[in-house]
């Protein structure tokens, strides 16, 4: 078995990488950016190394640094998680070359499996057909309409070397074959550097259901199960799940199998994953991607299996530990996707910044695999991906049920995230009745009424990084009900806002003040509030004295404490609006000062 493993990523996918480690007695090796430094994978490894750089490029993505600690570390293994250097031959190969194993595919099979054309190739040769359409380059327009009257309108255009759906048009009918040929070319050279296009019949409807194959170094080839992508916005998943729903035992049998002849055929080792498009009880090859997914903890919990630590065994030479007929699917995973995006009106913008609050639910069935906790900051640099739900359930419906449980539980602060958006997916009834579609959230799910969630504190208007903030808990009186609140104050206005946690009865600031008022944005304007509900217990001050900011007015006796009630600017006494004994509430001007 590899002895130690340097894990190439970051995120909750290093996470997750670290505890199989951990569980399998295999030294884990972090490496991180300076911005990090103090983040939970670095935390969670047995050894950690700076990278430095902030972006990818600079550092996860930079080959050099990652080769100098593979060396410094003595790692004998390199798990690269997925993105960054997953599916990258030129970095398999060069450390391959020092004698440090890979845990991934052949660099060959990446290969195969790199681009539309030569895997679509492959997957013929395999026996494995794709959505009916040419294999050969589009010259001209006239090829498009060929098809597209030979086999029926629409017709897809698709980028050869393309991915993630760039470079693929739509075309309805004849008169518009040359503009979208046109268009898909342009776009692909853009995007990719090569302009070759190829046709295909289009399905309107269809789900995304994907294979999960495992191979060893043995011969030996497996399919483990499949999972449901179809609920997914502009090629980014958001919910996955396993079993597909509607989806016959026959066509997972028959799915199975031309997923394992796939990768039989590209001499594949290792875990990967087949996708085809399904619609009308047919399926059909799409592509191959050499590497672990994100979604792939539904496929462990339908299953039992740990597909990580089977990873690194089959990395190590070892023959798979299971064998087709051993693998048993029992009930439905669902897996959410929680990012730091705010779905709000269906825009899903980029909502970086720190986590103040992250309590993840618990319970039966859920499972939570994050990349972050509170106080972790969500950098713009990288994938904005905080964690993932994966709920497990006897069918279905306890799955759906157990997720919207848990993401009801869900609570975060600090940032933006898509529960909102999840929540709305699960709870609609085309989902729940399993009709949706590859197109379904962007063509027919409303998200109009989809709020934020609530961030109770952003970054500044500037986008300068925050000051540092300090938790105060208040107790508030709404219409005469009490309610316990949380406020994140920024560390220059601690005191101001309440004074400090209980402790030291009788001093309103626990530490001395900088601005002197009864918060940053109210200073010096002379009228000194209360910051809560209480009985004003001492006037110190009356009209006409001279006052310095700063100087104690009166006192305010709330929740069992004394608070000293400062002079928010230098002046004169205006007015004594109180007198002892009397009740004053939250925000009540107690003295004027000019
Ligand atoms: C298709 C298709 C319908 N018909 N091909 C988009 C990305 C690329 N990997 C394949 N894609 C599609 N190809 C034909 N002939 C619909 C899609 C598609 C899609 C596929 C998988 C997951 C999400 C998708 C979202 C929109 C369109």
């Amino acid at each position: 078995m590899l002895s130690k493993i340097l894990i190439a990523n970051r995120g909750e996918i290093a996470v997750r990488v670290i505890r199989a480690c951990r569980e399998l007695g295999i030294t884990s090796v972090a490496v991180y950016s300076d911005l990090d430094r103090d983040s939970l994978h670095v935390r969670l490894a047995d050894e950690a190394y700076a990278l430095g750089g902030l972006t990818a490029a600079e550092s996860y993505l930079d080959t050099e640094k990652i080769l100098d600690i593979i060396e410094r570390s003595g790692a004998d293994g390199v798990h690269p998680g997925y993105g960054f250097f997953s599916e990258n031959t030129d970095f398999a190969r060069a450390i391959t070359a020092r004698g440090v194993t890979f845990i991934g595919p052949p660099p060959e099979a990446i290969e195969v499996m790199g681009d539309k054309v030569s895997s679509r190739i492959a997957a013929q040769e395999a026996g494995v057909a794709g959505v009916p359409g040419t294999t050969e380059f589009l010259t001209s327009a006239d090829g498009v309409v060929a098809f597209g009257e030979e086999h029926g309108w629409p017709v897809a255009i698709k980028a050869a070397y393309g991915g993630g759906g760039r470079g693929m048009r739509v075309v309805p009918s004849a008169d518009q074959a040359a503009e979208a040929l046109e268009s898909a070319q342009s776009e692909a050279l853009k995007g990719f550097g090569r302009s070759e296009c190829y046709v295909e019949r289009y399905l309107t409807w269809p789900r995304h259901i994907e294979m999960q194959v495992f191979a060893d170094t043995q011969g030996n080839a497996v399919w483990v199960g499949e999972r449901d992508c179809s609920a997914q916005r502009r090629h980014q998943k958001l919910i996955e799940e396993s079993p597909a729903p509607l989806f016959p035992d026959e066509v997972r049998q028959a799915m199975g199998e031309a997923a394992v002849k796939v990768t039989k055929a590209c001499g594949y080792v290792n875990a990967g994953t087949v996708e085809f498009l399904y619609q009308d009880d047919e399926f059909y090859f799409l592509e191959m991607n050499t590497r672990l997914q994100v979604e792939h903890p539904v496929t462990e919990l339908v299953t039992g299996l740990d597909l990580v630590a089977e990873q690194i065994r089959v990395a190590s030479g070892e023959p798979l530990s299971f064998a087709q007929d051993d693998i048993v699917r029992r009930g439905h995973a669902i897996e959410v996707r929680i990012n730091a995006e705010d779905p709000a009106g269906g825009k899903f913008l980029p909502s970086p910044g720190p986590i103040l609050k992250l309590r993840v639910p618990q319970g039966y069935g859920v499972r939570w695999d994050g990349g972050y906790e509170a106080g972790d900051e969500v950098s713009q640099y990288y994938d904005n991906l905080v964690g993932k739900l994966i709920c497990w359930g006897a069918d279905r419906e306890v799955a759906i049920a157990r997720t919207i449980r848990a993401l009801e539980e869900f609570e975060i602060a600090g940032i933006a995230t898509t529960i909102p958006a999840d929540l709305a997916i699960l709870r609609h009834d085309d989902f729940v009745a399993g009709q949706h579609s590859t197109k379904w959230v962007e063509d027919r799910l409303d998200l109009s009424a989809v709020g934020a969630g609530a961030i109770a504190q952003a970054t500044d208007a500037e986008g300068d990084s925050p000051e540092p903030k300090v938790r105060r808990d208040v107790d508030v009186e709404v219409n005469g009900r009490r309610f316990g609140v949380t406020v994140w104050v920024p560390e220059s206005q601690v005191g101001a806002v309440v004074s400090g946690g209980g402790a030291g009865a009788g001093k309103a600031s626990p530490r001395p003040r900088r601005s002197g008022g009864a918060s940053a944005t109210a200073a010096g304007s002379g009228n000194v509030a209360v910051p809560m509900q209480g009985t004003i217990v001492k006037v110190l001050v009356s009209v006409g004295d001279a006052v310095e900011e700063g100087q104690t007015v009166c006192v305010l006796e709330a929740m069992k404490m004394e608070n000293n009630i400062a002079a928010d600017k230098t002046g004169t006494v205006q007015e004594v609006k109180v007198e002892a004994g009397q009740s004053v509430g939250s925000g009540d001007v107690v003295v004027v000062i000019d």
